[in-house]
């Protein structure tokens, strides 16, 4: 089964760039040391998001990075992507599975226990959980997960786990004593002003 080798996972929001383009955005991050990047353009149409992802796996491959795909599996398959990152609402991680074949990455987003465990049963490498803190884009969705949550998900959960939702460099310490594999985040990165310079400090944080 692949394993994720990475530690920050970015997750792209080209409306959180400030009118950067994202491209250049991700290419910052790449610079700073990021080691994946899932492009989760979700209202993007097949043809337009297919050109983003060919030039966001150029762009992954040049650094050495690891590209996934949120939920589309034919342009992870189009752009030859490491993998694909789906949610609950996604194709089940078993089809999925049949369409990547065994080497390709298969993420999953979980909201709760049951979902990560079903996310093992059903056959993910990594898992996603949050959010931990809050965070702007899923405050509709309830309030924020909480570190001791998350405890418990690594203590229970056999996989990989990354925490998403409100990762800050202030925040990264503590979220790394619960034992995750790694953290995921969107505008940390995005939005900086300096999103190379952000990249750096964060990975600083993660590997020290
Ligand atoms: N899933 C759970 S929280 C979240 C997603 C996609 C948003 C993370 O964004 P940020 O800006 O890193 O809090």
């Amino acid at each position: 089964m692949p394993t994720p080798d990475f530690d920050l996972y970015l997750v792209t929001a080209r409306n959180q760039t400030h009118g950067r383009d994202l491209l250049w955005v991700l290419e910052a991050a790449l610079a700073g040391g990021v080691e994946a990047i899932q492009l989760r353009e979700k209202d993007l149409g097949g043809r337009e998001l297919f050109f983003l992802a060919e030039s966001a796996r150029k762009l992954t491959q040049r650094y050495h990075a690891r590209l996934l795909i949120n939920d589309r599996i034919d342009i992870a398959l189009a752009v030859d992507a490491d993998g694909v990152h789906l949610s609950t609402a996604s194709i089940p991680i078993e089809s999925a599975r049949v369409l990547l074949g065994r080497q390709r990455l298969v993420g999953a987003s979980t909201h709760s226990l049951e979902e990560a465990a079903e996310a093992v049963r059903n056959g993910a490498d990594f898992i996603l959980f949050g959010p931990v803190y809050f965070t702007a884009s899923k405050a509709p969705h309830g309030s924020p997960q909480g570190l001791a949550t998350l405890k418990k998900i690594v203590e229970k959960i056999s996989l990989p786990i990354y925490a998403i939702g409100g990762i800050k460099p202030e925040n990264i310490t503590d979220t790394r004593r619960t034992g995750v594999r790694g953290v995921a985040l969107i505008s940390a990165v995005m939005s900086a002003a300096d999103p190379k310079d952000a990249t750096k400090k964060i990975l600083k944080l993660l590997k020290r």
